[in-house]
């Protein structure tokens, strides 16, 4: 097989970056190791930002988005029983809005087909070869037979623990990383959602976080400890503790139709590029979910990549792949400092004393107060520009 961007995952990095090379008649396969089944069935973001948005209307696949999707013009915080709203559209002119990723992946799989992305499902042991060349290739398995995609440039788009990544050689790599001693436990169902806006709360029993995917689909989340396990928490025990951390609200319980715990991690890994190869998504870098920022910055990653590429191919322009690695990374950062910042202000650490719990409450009397400080809040929630 030849193309001229191969790409590695089908996650939304690489499909939104697909859809906008095809767009601009530039050829591109993806190569994804999971079933379309399994890709499709997961359940992870639910927050876009604009400029996410910006990119599925450019592609002209923005209506069902748009139908379904749920506008969100504040966001609250919590502590004990205040609620501090954050008037994000009064204060930035903008808003977010709430549709799974799970549906942006559905929407992109389903315009693939018609608009010549080809995406090869199961594709085992992918390995990549020659990315400090100008003929990088990938090897990989299909149905048990060996097979080959030859390339101009490699998208690794493969997530945390895909393979792009490590292709990087270790002299010229820098990581950087924080790991924090809780998860979250989410639970999906479906009942109404307890509250208009989404309800971030710092409670003493640990975090909650009250989101939603439609009027008829709610998202839940509470801090755990690392080591906890999900059969210590059957339905009933967690709509209890939802209803202890969640303040004012009154929450309509419903059998769990997904629930699972995730690890909270700050990961960033520089270089964003080298050679052929080109790294997008969380490949490169990880946030923590409380800011609701991983799928818009694999977004804002590809949206920068696209042109760099489109650049390349259209005017053998080569500096926008020379810039890609230092402009993603320039807005990974601010969204890295976001979600570190507002996981800090709204969890409960395990090893914190009265001091830290003293500057929590200091912090959300200045953001309760400070018309300035819930504008810095609502511009990195909203999303910075591009
Ligand atoms: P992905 O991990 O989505 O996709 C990578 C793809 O590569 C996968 O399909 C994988 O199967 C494939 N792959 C891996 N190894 C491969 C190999 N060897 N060969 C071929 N294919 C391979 N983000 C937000 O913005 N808002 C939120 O509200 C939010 N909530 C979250 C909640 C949870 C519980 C979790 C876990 C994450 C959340 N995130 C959130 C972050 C999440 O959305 C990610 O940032 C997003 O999926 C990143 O997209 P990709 O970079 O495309 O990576
Ligand atoms: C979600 O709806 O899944 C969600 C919303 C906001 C976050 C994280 C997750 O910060």
């Amino acid at each position: 097989m030849r193309t001229q961007v191969a790409i590695v995952g089908s996650g939304p990095a690489g499909l939104l970056l697909g859809h906008l090379l095809r767009q601009a008649g530039i050829g591109a396969v993806i190569l994804e190791r999971q079933t379309r089944e399994h890709v499709e069935g997961r359940i992870r973001a639910g927050v876009l930002e604009r400029t996410t948005t910006d990119l599925m209307e450019r592609l002209g696949l923005a209506d069902r988005l748009h139908s379904e999707g749920l506008t969100e013009r504040g966001v609250n915080l919590a502590d004990g029983e205040r609620l501090i709203r954050i008037d994000i559209e009064a204060l930035t002119g903008k808003q977010v809005i709430v549709y799974g990723q799970t549906e942006v992946t559905k929407d992109l799989i389903a315009a693939a087909p018609d608009r010549g992305l080809e995406i090869v499902w199961e594709a085992a042991d992918v390995a990549l070869h020659g990315v400090d060349s100008d003929q990088p290739w990938i090897s990989f398995r299909k149905g048990g037979e060996a097979a080959r995609l030859d390339c101009d440039f490699i998208a690794g788009c493969d997530g945390y623990h895909g393979p792009s990544r490590r292709s990087i050689p270790p002299e010229i790599k820098r990581e950087f990383e924080r790991a924090y001693p809780f998860g979250w436990l989410g639970i999906l169902a479906d009942v109404p959602p307890c509250s208009e806006e989404l309800i971030y709360s710092n409670h003493g029993n640990g975090f909650a976080l009250a989101s939603k995917r439609s009027p008829t689909r709610s998202r839940y989340y509470i801090q755990v400890p690392l080591e906890e396990r999900l059969e210590a928490w059957p339905d009933d025990r967690l709509w209890d503790e939802l209803e202890t951390r969640l303040p004012e609200v009154s929450i309509t319980r419903g059998p769990a139709i997904e629930k699972s715990i995730a690890p909270l991690r700050s990961y960033v890994f520089e270089p964003m590029g080298f050679g052929r190869l080109f790294l997008a998504g969380d490949s490169a870098h990880i946030v923590p979910p409380t800011g609701a920022k991983g799928l818009n910055l694999a977004a804002s990653d590809v949206a920068y990549l696209s042109d760099a590429l489109i650049g390349w191919y259209r005017k053998h322009d080569g500096e926008g792949l020379e810039c890609y690695s230092a402009k993603a990374l320039a807005r990974v950062w601010k969204a890295e400092r976001f979600s570190w910042y507002l996981t800090n202000l709204m969890h409960r650490f395990p090893d914190a004393g009265p001091f830290e719990r003293a500057m929590q409450v200091a912090e959300l009397d200045y953001i309760a107060s400070s018309r300035a400080m819930q504008t810095a809040i609502a511009e990195n929630y909203v999303g910075l520009p591009l």
